[in-house]
């Protein structure tokens, strides 16, 4: 099995030819063996070609922008000879459309992130004013630490024809973006969640500029599954969703949902004076606004009620203390309470 794709220079399209012989074990649909050519860099681009059999492809394929992608399959039975195949690099001078400016956009915020159309670059968005039939393809490529998985929750999602899934539609790739048995396309109403498979995860947007009502905007998360074992707990830098997977603890009560379970944000809205993350100082002003802190949430990173004492006495209120965080090197404070 292998894969493998053309880069034209600027201004260019691709042509595929085939010469001297051409031989892939025929099949029905080519489900045994096949080449597979697509119109675009993706194994998600449109497919321009599933061949095999004895037959030669009776004209050059040619790609619409700089890039081809070409895919040879062949299962462990019956092997026939291959084929020979030239490609060449032609002007674009006698195109019908513009070359598409890539549109891709990385994110590597390593705990959570909000992205959606907005990140669109403007040379995209000009190109689509100016050509507002030509669909725009942008891939937002999203990379957390090893170890971790990626949980995507759709904020806003409108597509402007809500049952058109050819000219409007959004794709997440749990894995990777060739032709994936677990993609999921929306294009209705609405857009569930998706858990990546691995710390990378791929969303990609493609509509008619035409239709400009098309938009999405959405969150992740990275978070780390724990076993379901005793004793395994969530590190002190972390917050314990309370289902065997925890997340980073700058998002405990942080206005977003962070957990699948949205344990994070619970009983957040009672606060009025509330941080999820502060320090000494903080824990002072904390005690000079005299608020009676009425709730204290626990958390994966506390450790016990006598060094919380410590913090009673010298605030003269109940505030939870965790161990040390980041790279400040200063103790930090996580408490929730009620004025
Ligand atoms: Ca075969
Ligand atoms: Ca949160």
């Amino acid at each position: 099995m292998e894969s493998n794709e053309d880069l034209a220079p600027s201004q260019h399209v691709i042509t595929l030819d085939f010469r001297e012989y051409f031989e892939i074990e025929p099949s029905d649909n080519c489900q045994n063996d096949f080449l597979e050519i697509r119109d675009g860099p993706h194994g998600y681009n449109n497919q321009l070609a599933k061949l095999c059999g004895n037959t030669f492809p009776s004209r050059p394929i040619t790609s619409s922008d700089r890039h081809l992608w070409i895919h040879f399959q062949s299962d462990e039975n019956i092997e026939y000879r291959g084929f020979k195949a030239v490609f060449q690099f032609i002007s674009r001078r006698d195109a019908t459309t513009p070359e598409r400016i890539p549109c891709y956009i990385n994110l590597t915020d390593p705990y959570d992130g909000v992205f959606g159309k907005k990140d669109i670059p403007l040379e995209v968005n000009e190109s689509a004013i100016a050509y507002p039939k030509l669909h725009v393809d942008c891939l937002w490529s999203i990379t957390v630490p090893e170890g971790m998985t990626i949980y995507l929750q759709f904020m806003e999602f409108v597509l402007h024809k809500p049952n058109d899934c050819v000219n409007n539609f959004v794709q997440v790739f749990p894995n990777n973006t060739d032709i994936d048995p677990d993609v999921k396309t929306f294009c209705g109403s609405m857009a569930n969640t998706v858990t990546s498979k691995s710390n990378q995860m791929f969303v990609r947007l493609y509509y008619l500029p035409a239709e400009n009502k098309t938009t999405f905007q959405a969150n992740y998360t990275a978070f780390r599954t724990i076993g379901q074992e005793a004793g395994k707990t969530c590190e002190p830098s972390e917050f314990s969703c309370e289902d065997t997977t925890c997340i980073h603890g700058t998002l405990w009560c942080d206005g977003n949902f962070n957990c699948r379970s949205r344990y994070d944000e619970e009983g957040c809205k009672l606060l009025t004076w509330a941080t999820h993350y502060f320090r000494r100082s903080s824990a002072s002003l904390l005690a000079d606004t005299d608020g009676d802190i009425g709730v204290i949430k626990r958390h994966g990173g506390w450790t016990n009620i006598g060094r919380l004492k410590d913090y009673d006495d010298q605030v003269g209120k109940k505030i939870g203390r965790s161990t040390n965080h980041g790279s400040s090197g200063g103790s930090s404070l996580h408490a929730v309470g009620i004025l």
